[in-house]
């Protein structure tokens, strides 16, 4: 792998099954254990209401990664994750023990089958936009909060 210069990356973590605020726990460990990356920032925790899914309530967060990894390997990265915290893929939006979906990858757009980013619909879901907005207030626009402000999300720590 070449080496590069760090990218600042956003990750949403979520789960609404099993022990959901452990493995959000452990999985902020595991990222700041990758490679060639630190958690640099973490949202507060949110429990959530399901959103286009079914199933118990969610817990939420985002953490601000710095990177010098490249999108698609932190891709696997964060799918390896997924597959040690027992997630299953059952259906989809099935309850979940481990989600971490890649939000924003420094500027960068990319649009390939397996990852698009900036992630296609962070911005229809308070549960990804309010703890971003913690971390990059700059990265979510003044309409977009707003949009989402019927959605049932409640802050759980400071
Ligand atoms: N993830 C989904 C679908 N719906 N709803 C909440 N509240 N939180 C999630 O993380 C979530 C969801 C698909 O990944
Ligand atoms: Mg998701
Ligand atoms: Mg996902």
């Amino acid at each position: 792998m070449d080496v590069r210069e760090p990218v600042v990356a956003y990750v949403a973590l979520g789960a609404n099954l099993g022990q959901p605020q452990a493995a959000l726990a452990q999985a902020i460990d595991a990222l700041d254990a990758l490679p060639y990356t630190r958690v640099t920032a973490r949202s507060s925790l949110y429990r959530t209401a399901p959103v286009d899914a079914g199933g118990p309530d969610f817990f939420n967060a985002v953490v601000q990664l710095s990177t010098r990894l490249p999108a698609p390997v932190l891709l696997d990265a964060l799918q390896n994750l997924e597959q040690a915290a027992g997630r299953e893929r059952p259906y989809r939006h099935a309850p979940r023990t481990l989600d971490l979906d890649l939000l924003l990858y420094g500027d960068a757009r990319i649009d390939s089958p397996r990852l698009t980013v900036p992630h296609p619909r962070m911005h229809e879901r308070a549960f990804v936009l309010v703890p971003l907005h913690e971390l990059a207030p700059a990265r979510v626009g003044p309409d977009a909060l707003a949009a989402v402000a019927g959605q049932r999300i409640q802050r759980l720590d400071a």
